[in-house]
């Protein structure tokens, strides 16, 4: 395998550039991006996002999930790919940044080894997965859990949106229901590059995030169930109200958490009453409680310590509880390999850089059941994320792309 020097370099104005032109499809109302999965939106930066792979000479496959995956070619045409990906689907008040950042540093990187007249011995796989978000449909990281085989095809594809739509018919609807078999595709080693979506390298003056773990994700979908009756005539004590139940059990998750600091997080964002009239008692609150830790039995813990409490909370105030999970991981550990190149490609370039666990999950999470993997991140303003306001620096942007730019050549073997 040829040196890596210092001089390979990507070109951070191209990537700039093309993270903000994928930013003009499905822009949010305040300067973010509003681009949910398979959406009309979804399908068109995924148009662009082919056409620019193609222009760079990759070819493109898409599996039954709608991942695609756009492959430059290696030497030896019996060996693995490196992939290198994320995700372009975003949240419906979500940030530029986000998963793009991933997507398009991986395509810079081809972009950068066709400049250069770099040759690999593996081949280099650009990769979009489908629904990392799990917001419009849950869970989260859908489409690599299917290729994980943590969720079936079948699951996926009946998984409904508010609207009551299905996954799989809004996919096929968008025109990227492709024909791969999902897991089909085998690979040597996948790459993420993500911001942060934290304060820590940001606030420590750190370029590069060096993901050693991530923690692991607890969605518990909680149904809370009183009477409907007016707000008005209903004497107080023969109130049944499921509103309350909710606001107890936001209350109770909160400190929850707050009893597992500083290795834990608990909230609940998603939250809907119904039927949500003004004089009407809520008769049944449907939300969904998100526990996160890197430490597995604390986690379980938490979850066990919701399922004793919640249902005594409903119980006084004559309501009724059940929860179920709609999304979870472990918490991944990476491959101390990869992640060991991620620090020497830092030190190369000359970037500072640091061991950090993630507080998001990712695809890489659930490809990293599979196949060696590792993540690359870099700061975010004020560690903010999942919020329109989401920033970075187009020098963030480069040095993570150019530290990933390295471990993949280092993975791929890079030649002459
Ligand atoms: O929920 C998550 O951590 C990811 O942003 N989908
Ligand atoms: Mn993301
Ligand atoms: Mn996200």
């Amino acid at each position: 395998m040829a040196a890596l020097g210092k001089n390979l370099r990507i070109d951070g104005d191209r990537l700039w550039d093309s993270i903000h032109d994928v930013a003009k499809i499905g822009p949010g109302i305040a300067g973010g991006s509003n681009r949910q999965t398979v959406t009309d939106e979804d399908g068109e930066a995924r148009h662009l996002f082919q056409r620019w792979c193609e222009e760079a000479g990759c070819t493109m496959g898409v599996d039954q999930m709608g991942t695609m995956f756009a492959t430059r070619p290696g030497t030896d045409p019996d060996a693995l790919p490196v992939m290198v990906g994320s995700h372009l689907d975003t949240q419906p008040t979500g940030g530029r940044y986000d998963g793009v950042l991933g997507v398009l540093g991986a395509l810079e990187i081809v972009r950068s080894m066709n400049d250069l007249g770099i040759k690999t011995k593996h081949p280099v796989c650009v990769v979009n997965w489908t629904n990392e978000e799990g917001t419009r449909f849950a869970p989260a990281m859908m489409a690599s859990g299917v290729f994980a085989g943590v969720i079936s095809q079948e699951d996926a594809y009946a998984k409904t949106d508010a609207d009551g739509k299905r996954f799989g018919d809004e996919l096929a609807r968008i025109g990227w229901r492709g024909d791969e078999p999902v897991g089909a595709r085998k690979m040597h080693a996948f790459f993420e590059l993500h911001i942060e979506q934290g304060p820590i390298l940001e606030a420590e003056g750190i370029d590069i995030g060096a993901v050693t773990h991530g923690q692991g994700l607890r969605w518990i979908e909680c149904t809370v169930t009183g009477k409907e009756s007016h707000t008005g005539s209903t004497p107080m004590p023969m109130r049944k109200n499921a509103g309350r139940g909710m606001a107890q059990i936001t209350e109770l998750v909160h400190r929850i958490a707050m009893d597992n600091q500083p290795n834990a997080v608990g909230a609940i964002g998603q939250a809907n009453v119904y039927p949500n009239s003004r004089n009407i008692i809520p008769g049944k609150a449907v939300f969904t409680v998100d526990f996160r830790s890197h430490e597995l039995d604390r986690l379980n813990a938490m979850v066990e310590r919701l399922m004793a409490e919640a249902p005594k909370l409903c119980e006084a105030l004559e309501v009724g509880f059940e929860a179920d999970i709609v999304g979870q991981f472990d918490p991944p550990a990476f491959d101390e390999g990869l992640v060991q190149s991620i620090r020497d490609a830092a030190d190369r370039l000359g970037y500072s850089h640091k061991d950090i666990v993630s507080g998001a999950g990712h695809d890489a999470c659930w490809v990293n059941k599979m196949y060696p993997t590792a993540m690359v991140m870099c700061p975010c303003v004020d560690g903010l994320s999942h919020n329109e306001a989401e920033d970075i620096t187009k020098e963030w942007s480069t040095a993570g792309a150019e530290v990933l730019f390295h471990a993949v050549l280092e993975a791929a073997e890079m030649e002459g």
